[in-house]
């Protein structure tokens, strides 16, 4: 029998009043169940903002540094735990232990950067217009905040909200994707282990349907931070919007690695690997383009084949694989319906193309990395994000050819240029429309210490990670302070004197 979860409501662990559940199936193995979890609606949510609405006066009158003794204890837990999480996540979501083990340290991380917000959270002083005048600003919570994460990266997408939400203030609700419910439960369980008092850390199970869309249209939620697709992100942004709720939306990416002829290839090819068919392409800032000059083309096409070709697939958890299972059968059905629309429109198939079920692979969600050259951006499969290991070679003729295929999506996240030339780099930093730019290194692997998000519909707008993360989570108060016991009027009185 497979373990029963719950959600954790005001810091006890409950079931759900719908009394349905849903299964996380392993997608390496899918007769494997990691756990059986509440499938959650509109009582549990509010049950769950109740609390985090109740628990909120007190937690953000706690001094921030005391929040932050909180957060440091939990990354602590985090570090000693983070193998036994890594093994959980990859059963749940199927990515190879090293990567989960990474996820886990982004967790780490952003824990120990957030928590070194405990003392700092600046705000600015800066001279008034008047005599006898002081003024500064100063950051405030949001309030109640609704998280909705993402499967892919099922420890540190939760870690990039929740630990930037506590230590600014708010109270919390997290709905994780129903794909990878797991991981977040270890995360939540330790938070409640470093000592979060009741009802500041809540969390509630299920589908984006049911308990996804009673986060949103909760009143008393204030604020919406979600990483997902595009297409969902739009809906979010309109309810959002609709309400006034504050809301920041990290969304797809068509992201490219352009390579030049001046590269060092085999860096490039190590680098598009990695880019395009790390975590099975399913990243937001994958590598799902390669900008190939045609100088050399030929060369680096011929070396990225042969090392596809030899990468080893299967079970996240054996240290023989290289690359894991898709997440989920939608999504497996999805990437081969863009193959089709990638033969139909032209571009040539080099290699993959199909489900992979060699062996013990047929018991999951497996696809072969797959590489298409003869690229053009009308194609739909150079536009469109397929969340999966598909790869599409363009070719082009100049550096400035490279930046205008580029920037030809509308989407706009990470990017990448292998090239040796100081000015094209330069060139590069200036004209790409991308919220990352990498210089000789894949589209993947931001730090959490650096602004993370993307230009167009990549987002709309905000940046996670880095210092930017707190302007998502917090809200500025100008405060102004008169001790020269007369009226002064700003703009009036120094109108007169000018
Ligand atoms: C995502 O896929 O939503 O830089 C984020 C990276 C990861 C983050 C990916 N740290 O690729």
């Amino acid at each position: 029998m497979a373990e029963m979860f719950k959600n954790f409501i005001n810091g006890e662990w409950v079931t759900s009043k719908t009394g349905a559940t849903f299964n996380d199936i392993n997608p390496a193995d899918k007769s494997e169940i990691v756990g059986v979890f509440p499938k959650s609606g509109a009582e549990d949510i509010n049950m769950a903002v109740e609390a985090a609405a109740s628990a909120f006066d007190k937690w953000r009158k706690t001094p921030a540094p005391a929040r932050a003794e909180i957060i440091y204890k939990a990354e602590k837990l985090l570090r000693k735990k983070k193998d036994d999480i890594a093994k959980i996540a990859t059963a749940e979501m199927g990515k190879i232990l090293d990567e989960t083990k990474g996820d886990v340290q982004e967790g780490i991380d952003t824990a120990f950067y957030m928590a070194g917000e405990g003392r700092r959270l600046f705000g600015d002083t800066t001279p008034s217009e008047l005599k006898n005048k002081f003024c500064m600003s100063i950051r405030m919570p949001v309030g109640v905040v609704g998280l909705i994460c993402p499967w892919n990266f099922p420890v540190a997408i939760p870690s990039w909200k929740i630990f930037p939400a506590l230590i600014c203030g708010n109270s919390v609700v997290l709905k994780p994707a129903s794909d990878a419910p797991a991981s977040s439960m270890e995360l939540v369980q330790i938070l409640q282990e470093a000592g979060m008092p009741k009802g500041v850390v809540n969390l509630v199970h299920g589908s984006g349907e049911e308990a996804g869309m009673a986060l949103l249209n909760h009143p008393k939620v204030n604020l919406i931070s979600f990483t997902g697709s595009a297409e969902v992100g739009k809906r979010i942004g309109e309810i959002c919007g609709k309400n006034l709720k504050r809301c920041s939306l990290e969304l797809g990416g068509k992201n490219a690695q352009i390579v030049m002829d001046d590269a060092n290839i085999d860096l490039a090819v190590d680098g598009a690997l990695w880019g395009a068919f790390g975590t099975t392409g399913q990243r937001c800032t994958a590598t799902s383009r390669l900008i190939v000059h045609k100088g050399v083309l030929k060369e680096f096409t011929e070396k990225f084949v042969e090392r596809a070709k030899k990468i080893r697939i299967g079970n996240g958890l054996s240290p023989d694989t290289d690359m894991g299972p898709v997440i989920n059968e939608s999504q497996l059905k999805k990437i081969h319906s863009y193959v089709e629309i990638g033969k139909k429109e032209g571009a040539k198939l080099l290699m993959g193309g199909y489900f992979y079920e060699e062996g013990e692979c047929k018991k999951g969600f497996f696809y072969m990395p797959t590489i298409f050259a003869d690229g053009h951006p009308s194609m739909r499969i150079a536009q469109e994000e397929i969340f999966g290991p598909v790869v599409l070679i363009m070719p082009v003729n100049s550096f400035e050819e490279a930046i205008e295929v580029i920037n030809s999506t509308n989407y706009g996240l990470s990017s990448s240029v292998y090239t040796k030339d100081i000015n094209r780099t330069f060139k590069a930093i200036s004209d790409i429309q991308a919220g990352i730019t990498y210089i000789n290194s894949p589209t993947i692997g931001a730090e959490t210490h650096l602004p993370f998000g993307g230009m167009k519909n990549s987002g709309n707008g905000h940046r996670e990670a880095g210092k930017e993360v707190l302007n998502i989570f917090s809200e500025w108060k100008a405060v102004y302070i008169d001790y020269s016991k007369r009226l002064q009027k700003a703009q009036i009185d120094t109108a007169k004197e000018h």
